[in-house]
């Protein structure tokens, strides 16, 4: 597998930090391709657990080099701190590799994030405040601050007070708040030039020569398909495309370079933040998933939404990301239901649909048609080949892969490296 893009098919938290951890010794190369620190992608590893935000996964291998790709936005106060307390709890990692043309969050993008929300009221996307859409929108609208800019200071002032103009004028007028000054910010990313300066790079080339000699390059995605600002839930999405087309943008590859895109996928559904839900349960399964599945927030401690697994959201992402594989993650937690039902279908003002629905205001509209499969009652965390999972378990895994049309190729059972059964 020389190229590989992992791929949350549902609203993120599907457990893509610890199948990049599981896949890493295979990988010389661990590239994040999007978003920021509003990941949190979870490695538990003999025990102890680790919570990435903005360094790549495979960080914790050390025979893998990793990189923060172009399409990433960079907050270089949060890449100090999650370097220091790896290093604290003395866990020795080598810097990761940060594109010359990554875009910087910096203090103004958190601000205005916070006081968007805010304004919005009701209609906010609830964000994670760290600046991530206010970054992205600067990149789109010209006024971004890159990786690049802290290495010349006088380009670096010139763009901090362009981008600055424009915001103190709406952070006065508009939100009653003191302006922010240009030498703060300036300083305040200087001081992060000399301990980066030796690993920015051009990370197009970079990977691009990698997969010239054979590596093994893995492109990590953030977020999820349902969460792309293109064929996400819009406007209740981050600011990015985490699909696997953002892994070629934000990693600087042509399409023809990827081998394999695997989606990962939990055996049943959760979002965080706002936005239209279908199979969301405001009952005591809800709650039980949620308890049971630790459905916390891995950056904002945020209480995760859960509901039953929605096939229809799946399959599209199968479609529109060309997942050659999807791993299953979190079958363990759906042990001890009788019955569990799976989304096969919408009814929309009347009408029956078999795929995701073409608006958002259908969808918005969309109520489950469930199908309701038998459950099992034992233990499934201790499982290593699919023979090991009870009968109705191992049903429950062949009816997903007829309704998401892909193959199965992994299962997770547990939050450990090791709880897992491959399938070959
Ligand atoms: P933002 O901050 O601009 O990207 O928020 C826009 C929407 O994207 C959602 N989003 C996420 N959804 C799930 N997991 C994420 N990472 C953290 C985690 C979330 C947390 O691993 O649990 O801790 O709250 C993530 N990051 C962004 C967000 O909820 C908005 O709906
Ligand atoms: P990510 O953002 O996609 O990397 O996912 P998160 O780390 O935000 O959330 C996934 C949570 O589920 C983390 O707490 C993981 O440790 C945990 N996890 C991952 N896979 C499994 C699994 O197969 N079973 C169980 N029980 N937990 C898992
Ligand atoms: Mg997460």
């Amino acid at each position: 597998m020389p190229s590989v893009v992992v791929v949350g098919a549902q609203w993120g938290d599907e457990g893509k930090g610890k199948a990049v951890d599981q896949l890493g010794d295979q990988v010389d190369l661990c590239v994040r391709y999007s978003g920021g620190n509003n990941a949190g992608h979870t490695l538990v590893v003999n025990g102890e657990k680790f919570i990435m935000h903005l360094l790549p996964s495979g960080i914790l291998n050390t025979d893998t080099t990793t990189v923060i790709g172009n399409g990433v936005v960079v907050d270089l106060d949060v890449l100090a701190h999650e370097l220091d307390e790896l290093h604290t709890r003395g866990v020795q990692v080598r810097h990761p590799l940060i594109s010359a043309n990554a875009h910087i969050i910096t203090e103004y993008h958190k601000v205005l994030d916070k006081v968007t929300e805010r304004f919005l009221g009701k209609r906010k996307i609830g964000t994670t405040g760290r600046g991530i859409g206010p970054c992205y929108s600067d990149k789109i609208n010209r006024l971004g601050i890159r990786i690049q800019d802290i290495l010349d200071e006088s380009i670096l002032r010139q763009k901090v007070e362009a981008s600055l103009d424009q915001k103190n004028e709406l952070l006065v007028k508009v939100y009653n708040r003191r302006p922010i000054m240009a030498e703060e910010i300036v300083q305040s990313l200087l001081a992060h030039a000399e301990t980066i300066r030796p690993y920015i790079v051009d990370s197009g080339r970079y990977i691009n020569d990698a997969l010239d000699e054979g590596k093994v390059v893995l492109f990590e995605g953030a977020q999820a398909h349902h969460l792309d600002v293109d064929q996400g839930t819009y406007p209740y999405v981050t600011s990015s495309n985490p699909t696997a087309s953002g892994a070629t943008t934000g990693g600087g590859i042509g399409p023809t370079r990827v081998d394999r895109v695997i989606g990962i996928a939990k055996a049943y559904t959760t979002r965080v933040g706002e936005g239209p839900f279908p199979t969301e349960l405001f009952d005591e399964d809800g709650e039980k998933l949620r308890e049971k599945g630790g459905e916390f927030g891995a950056t904002t401690g945020r209480p995760r939404r859960c509901g039953w697994f929605d096939a229809l959201l799946v399959e599209q992402a199968v479609k529109l990301n060309g997942f050659t594989d999807v791993f299953l993650t979190k079958l363990d937690i759906l042990s001890g239901w009788e019955k569990i039902p799976v989304c096969v279908g919408y009814e929309i003002d009347g009408e029956r649909h078999d795929h995701y629905p073409m608006t958002q205001s259908q969808f918005h509209h969309a109520k489950p048609i469930y199908e309701v499969l038998d459950g099992w009652a034992e233990d499934i965390s201790g499982a290593r080949t699919f023979d090991d999972l009870p009968p109705n378990c191992q049903a429950y895994v062949h009816r997903l892969e007829e309704l998401i049309g892909c193959r199965i190729s992994g299962i997770g059972v547990g939050p450990g490296r090791e709880q897992a059964v491959v399938i070959n």
